[in-house]
């Protein structure tokens, strides 16, 4: 509550008159200060530059981006690391519709953040009168969130604000944006009256406790499988329940396979880990335990060949959310609640007596899955020159396990598909990645979010394309001075390097970029390090001097550009032509 007195300032000429006056200004900064929130994302401009300032000067970290896709970007991702909603902050209508592909992208992957975006005169905009930056935004964001609102009275901000961070984390989190017309900020009112209309958010994300009769339903189906499965996705590694899941890991003796960006709540070297048995996995369970996963595209919806149909499955899901239950298969045993809360009633019902996993189908599993690993091995040790994509992850592979504290960024298409299967991750919440969507673009945000909210090493392993969608937040990177390497495995272009243009015009393909073009030159402009790397020994020097020193580095990786295959491991959810085939 003191935080709202700094805000306060006293006008007026006549002492007797005098009174203490606060404003929308400082009542959106003592609000967000008073639920715990110290860092905002965002891009200046009419009307919320005063804001990011006087937010700054309060004590805020507020930073400052060169596109606000990219601040909205590490908004989310800092929901995502900390549990409590980043903020990004935009202008009106073009800087809002940029925070927009950030806020859709958040409540696609559940991570809770608020975009906060400056709005036009309401009278103008609602008589679509043609005002500065005219745009009727609560309309257009309502359906890509979670929940939107708009306050007009400075009196309200306080609510405005509480409900904003309630509906970002509560329940199944996601994104909720904010609209705050420019009238707003100016807007005076009395500092005690003020100071009383703000709300600190108390339990803002309430457990949620499942049935005790849904519990014992899930491990009747577990106890009864000859072959179990545990999917962690990425709402088990958003949950914090790191303990509770490892020690459930273990005593069901399943093994378990992590979605890419729940790699490292166990670590992938972890000897019930089936991550390099996938496809056996999918295919040979009976019966999957589904802890903070959707049955979505990721996983072909739970049904189809992959899962080895027409083969019986039993599904259990643990979620948050009621509805995601039977929403692609039949899910025999649905357990509704907090992963934290179900995972430790699970415990709990288990006992000291349960039986771990069939032997057989443990070893089943693990034989397969050393057999995968030992074919891939020779492969990540070749020191070619351009190099191909195994060569220089198998360096970065080490790099990552010397370093497991570290945080790996990584976004394209073979440049993404190849290192979620290559390297190995060791703590919880350590990779991040393009998620739900397959969306680029994610990369610089998500690195500098990361860099501010933990504090650690965040190496970004990106394609040449990826990185191009949030490149220029590489001035940010140097700006903040975060220890943030870059390193782009530069093939030429998307996929790779080597189509041509079929019509035999001038013009390049459409897949295909400059042809050795030097990324790391373009660090160098804003005092950043640029490395070339041509091998992997090379590569391995490079981040290993960035990763030691801190200092913003890019390294441009240069990749065969024919080492790639299209759209990655994702090539079959190509349309072709059937002329084509003619
Ligand atoms: C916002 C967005 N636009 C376009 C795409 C389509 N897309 C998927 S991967 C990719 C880039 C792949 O190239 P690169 O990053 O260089 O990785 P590479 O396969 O060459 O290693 C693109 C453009 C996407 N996923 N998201
Ligand atoms: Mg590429």
């Amino acid at each position: 509550m003191a935080d709202a007195a700094a805000g306060a300032k006293s006008i007026g000429t006549d002492a007797d008159e005098e009174r203490d006056l606060t404003d929308g200004f400082h009542l959106v900064i003592d609000a967000l200060k008073l639920n715990g929130i110290k860092t905002i994302y965002g891009v200046p401009g009419i009307p919320i530059t005063d804001l990011g300032r006087m937010a700054q000067a309060a004590g805020m970290r507020v930073i400052s981006f060169r596109h606000e896709q990219n601040a909205g970007n590490a908004a989310a991702i800092a929901g995502f690391l900390t549990k409590k909603p980043g903020i990004c902050l935009t202008v009106s209508a073009p800087g809002f519709l940029n925070g927009l592909v950030a806020l859709a992208n958040a409540t696609t992957n559940c991570f809770p953040m608020i975009l906060i975006s400056g709005s036009s005169e309401r009278e103008i905009v609602d008589l679509q009168q043609g005002d500065y930056e005219e745009m009727d935004q609560l309309a257009i964001a309502r359906p890509l969130c979670k929940a939107a609102f708009r306050v007009l009275h400075a009196a309200d901000i306080g609510i405005g604000v509480a409900r904003a961070i309630r509906a970002a984390v509560s329940g199944r989190p996601g994104g909720v944006y904010l609209d705050l017309p420019a009238k707003l900020f100016p807007q005076a009112m009395d500092a005690e009256a003020g100071r009383k209309s703000l709300v600190k958010v108390i339990d803002a994300a309430p457990a949620q406790i499942p049935a005790r009769s849904a519990v014992k339903r899930a491990l009747d189906v577990l106890k009864s499988a000859k072959r179990p499965l545990i999917v962690l996705g990425k709402g088990a590694a958003y949950a914090q329940a790191d303990d509770a899941i490892r020690a459930f890991v273990e005593k069901s003796g399943a093994p378990f396979l992590p979605m890419s960006m729940a790699k490292g709540l166990l670590p992938d070297t972890h000897p019930q880990c089936a991550g390099a048995a996938r496809s056996t996995v999918l295919k040979d369970s009976d019966a999957v335990l589904l802890i903070g996963a959707r049955l979505n595209w990721l996983l072909s919806h739970g049904k189809g060949k992959a899962w080895g149909e027409p083969q019986a499955k039993k599904f259990i899901q643990i979620d948050i959310e009621p509805k995601e239950m039977d929403s692609n298969v039949e899910i025999a045993a649905p357990v509704v609640g907090d992963i934290g809360s179900c995972v430790e009633a699970l415990l709990q019902e288990m006992g000291a007596k349960w039986t771990p996993a069939p032997a057989d189908w443990v070893k089943a599993v693990n034989a397969k899955r050393d057999e995968n690993i030992a074919k891939m091995a020779p492969r990540l040790t070749n020191n070619n020159s351009p190099m191909d994509y195994h060569g220089a992850l198998g360096v970065l592979r080490t790099i990552v396990a010397e370093r497991p504290d570290a945080i790996l960024v990584n976004e394209g298409a073979n440049a993404l598909d190849l290192t979620r299967g290559v390297i190995d991750m060791y703590q919880p919440r350590k990779r991040l990645d393009v998620g739900t969507w397959g969306v680029m673009g994610i990369g610089m945000g998500y690195a500098i979010g990361a860099a501010i909210e933990t504090g650690k090493p965040v190496l970004a392993i990106e394609g040449d394309s990826a990185f191009g969608f949030s490149g220029m937040e590489i001035e940010t990177i140097c700006r903040y001075q975060l220890p943030v390497c870059v390193v782009i495995f530069n093939n030429d272009g998307i996929y790779r390097g080597t189509d041509v243009n079929r019509s035999g015009s001038r013009d390049p393909a459409t897949t295909v970029f400059v042809k050795g073009a030097r990324y790391d030159k373009m660090i160098e402009a804003f005092g950043g390090r640029g490395v070339n790397a041509t091998s992997p020994d090379e590569l391995k020097r490079a981040v290993n001097a960035a990763m030691d020193t801190g200092e913003p580095t890019l390294i441009n990786a240069v990749i065969d550009p024919a080492a790639g295959s299209e759209s990655g491991r994702i090539g079959n959810l190509n349309p072709q032509s059937v002329l084509k085939k003619k």
